[in-house]
């Protein structure tokens, strides 16, 4: 199994997580997506997209965090992190794309590109809005946790595909400095997680290539 990654990279992070609850042995292979390997002919060939992470094994190239989660709860059941039931399926993953599909799109390399290139966006218009649209991300979980409050972890007693997405918007939060103390519920479903040594590990912060940008 090879997983294609950057250590800032959020949807790498979710498989990261995904990866070390289910104790698959993984080699990591960095895509530096800041300085551009994503288009390198090599990592082209790989994934087509453009983004990191891709997955490969036994040949097949998967891409895409949420689908190779799915891929994996489908070859390594246990710990099951998509619930079997339909409605808990359907929380699960409709929890999964607040950050999957809506928030964390908003703050990736290429739209941050385009708006300092294209836009003429300076460094602190383009914090000012990905620390924005974190926010926003961490502001619906919250109220959603508090519509349907976790047990403890958002769908029951194990960490799910619902619990790893949400982290990664926390971890989002905690690459732009933001105080998550107006979000108790999402503060602490979020200290749940990172008590747990899979997800604290995946932490970009615990990264050796971690610096400031
Ligand atoms: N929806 C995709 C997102 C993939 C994605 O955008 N990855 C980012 C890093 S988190 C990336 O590689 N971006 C490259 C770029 O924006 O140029 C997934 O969940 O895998």
């Amino acid at each position: 199994m090879q997983l294609y990654t950057f250590w800032r990279s959020n949807a790498a992070f979710r498989v990261r997580v995904a990866l070390a609850l289910k104790k698959l042995a993984v080699e990591e292979i960095e895509v530096d997506i800041l300085s551009g390997k994503q288009f390198d002919p090599d990592y082209a060939d790989v994934n087509a997209g453009h983004a990191v992470p891709a997955f490969v094994h036994d040949g097949n190239v998967m891409f895409q965090s949420l689908a190779i989660i799915e891929y994996l709860d489908d070859i390594q059941t246990e710990p099951r992190l998509i619930p079997a039931d339909a409605k808990e399926r359907a929380y699960a993953r409709a929890l999964a794309l607040v950050a999957a599909a809506d928030a964390h799109p908003l703050v990736v390399p290429r739209v941050r590109k385009y708006l300092t290139t294209q836009l003429g966006a300076n460094d602190a218009t383009v914090k000012s809005w990905c620390s924005h649209w974190a926010s926003e991300g961490i502001a619906t979980y919250e109220r959603l946790l508090t519509r349907r409050p976790p047990t403890p972890f958002a769908l029951g007693e194990t960490p799910s595909i619902a619990d790893i997405c949400i982290a990664g918007q926390i971890v989002t939060a905690d690459l732009y400095k933001q105080d998550l103390s107006a979000f108790p519920r999402v503060e602490a479903l979020g200290k749940r997680c990172f008590d747990l040594p899979e997800f604290a590990a995946a932490h970009p912060f615990q990264h050796p290539d971690y610096r400031e940008i």
